[in-house]
């Protein structure tokens, strides 16, 4: 079949909306109408080249909410007209990973994944001939794409595609992160650093946990009323400040020793001195620092090994910890019940031929999240 995508043609230039063909799903995959998409900030670390895993040309997008028009030979978990949204992080509930209880990071389709391919080893994408690449499993940058069933987590068919599509990713990392890898108590302070679209939901995730204290950082001065939107109490902009570490550290103090530190930080943004930040103003002896942003090819974090031996740990999170085809429709269902908030960060809804301006105001730091709605 034919179907509109917004196609990556090479790093650094903008995305090209083209009509691409399209073969139908094989052996236990699904075809899905995409509906809507988010636009995340990996897309644009895609984009920009600084992913070594990036490949070109390729059709990003890993955001998405849709409904399921086919189904190949002996897919057995949803059927027709299911409403789906794509897990860039499978659950296959049979590999060692997602045996092990341990982790969400499944195993069973990541390395042909990590290729821009299908479980197979061939893309379903291709124009004039020419292969174009998957990416993250998802490609939801096309109005329709190809998953593996064990791809997919189905939803609950009332939910409007153009906000839980953001559960495909931004909301899912964000609370995900709180509750499944930090496991934040009731009354913990917390710093977090980078408000965006994952940070503002790491905020109201800390805030369903009950946390007392929220932080959050950003040198984006209007990041803070966002912030203060969600459940955050302090605002710092490291612009306005001499030392960051410091300013928390000192905002944190407490008890008969006085000595300051967050129980739980989270890296939001990506930059690898950040992250060292968050690590240092973690609380000594308990203190955890999670690192949610993704750094470019090459970057490495740095600290004293002395941060670690009083007792602080560093820990990362991708989807939030979450086994997606278990938790992603309990988090479709909290939305419904109105426990968590997505509209009010959905500041921007694009049509597939605007895509880019989803990007440039990502760029200007004007949007938390733009949505594609096909
Ligand atoms: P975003 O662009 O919406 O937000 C980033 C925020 O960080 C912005 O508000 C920006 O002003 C702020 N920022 C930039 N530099 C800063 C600094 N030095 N100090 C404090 N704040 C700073 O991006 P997003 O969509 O929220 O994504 C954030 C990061 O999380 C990205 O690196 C993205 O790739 C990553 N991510 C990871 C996962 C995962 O599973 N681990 C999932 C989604 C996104
Ligand atoms: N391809 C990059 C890694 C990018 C990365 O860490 N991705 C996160 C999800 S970001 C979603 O917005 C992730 O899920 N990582 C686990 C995994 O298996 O990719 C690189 O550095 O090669
Ligand atoms: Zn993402």
């Amino acid at each position: 079949m034919k179907t509109r995508a917004a196609v990556a043609t090479a790093a650094g230039k903008p995305l090209e909306i083209m009509e691409v063909d399209l073969e139908g799903p094989r052996e236990g995959e699904v075809l899905v109408e995409v509906k809507a998409t988010g636009i995340c900030h990996t897309d644009e670390f895609t984009l920009s080249g600084a992913d070594p895993e990036g490949l070109f040309p390729a059709i990003l997008g890993h955001e998405g909410a849709g409904v399921v028009v086919d189904v190949g030979p002996g897919v057995t978990s949803v059927k027709k007209g299911d409403h789906v949204i794509p897990l860039y992080t499978p659950e296959c509930r049979q590999c060692p990973s997602c045996l092990s209880r341990k982790t969400n990071l499944c195993t069973a389709i990541r390395s042909t994944q990590g290729q821009g391919l299908m479980p197979d080893g061939s893309s379903r994408f291709s124009i004039g001939g020419e292969k174009l690449f998957h990416y993250m499993g998802c490609s939801t940058f096309s109005n329709f794409t190809v998953l593996p069933e064990i791809a997919v987590a189905k939803v609950n068919p009332d939910a409007p595609f153009d906000t839980i599509c953001y559960i495909g990713c931004g909301v899912t990392t964000g609370i995900g992160a709180v509750i499944n890898t930090a496991k934040v108590e009731i009354g913990s302070t917390a710093a977090v650093f980078g408000l965006g679209g994952i940070g503002l939901n790491v905020i109201q995730g800390l805030r369903l946990a009950g946390a007392d204290m929220i932080i959050g950082v950003d040198i984006n001065d209007d990041k803070k009323e966002w912030g203060e939107k969600f459940g955050m109490t302090h605002f710092v902009n490291p612009k306005n400040c001499e030392n960051v570490v410091a300013e928390i550290v000192n905002l944190t103090k407490r008890g008969a020793d006085q000595i300051g530190g967050a129980d739980y930080t989270f890296d939001c943004t990506g930059n690898v001195k950040v992250m060292r930040q968050a690590l240092e103003c973690a609380h000594r002896g308990w203190g955890e620092s999670i690192i949610i942003g993704v750094a470019g090819a090459g970057q490495e974090i740095a600290t004293r090994p002395f941060q670690l031996v009083t007792g602080r740990t560093w820990k990362g999170t991708a989807f939030g910890g979450a086994r997606g085809r278990t938790d992603v429709p309990k988090i479709v269902d909290w939305y419904m019940e109105g426990k968590i908030q997505i509209d009010p960060m959905i500041t921007h809804k694009l049509s597939l031929d605007e895509i880019n301006k989803g990007f440039d105001l990502m760029h200007a730091g004007e949007s938390i999240r733009s949505v594609v709605v096909y």
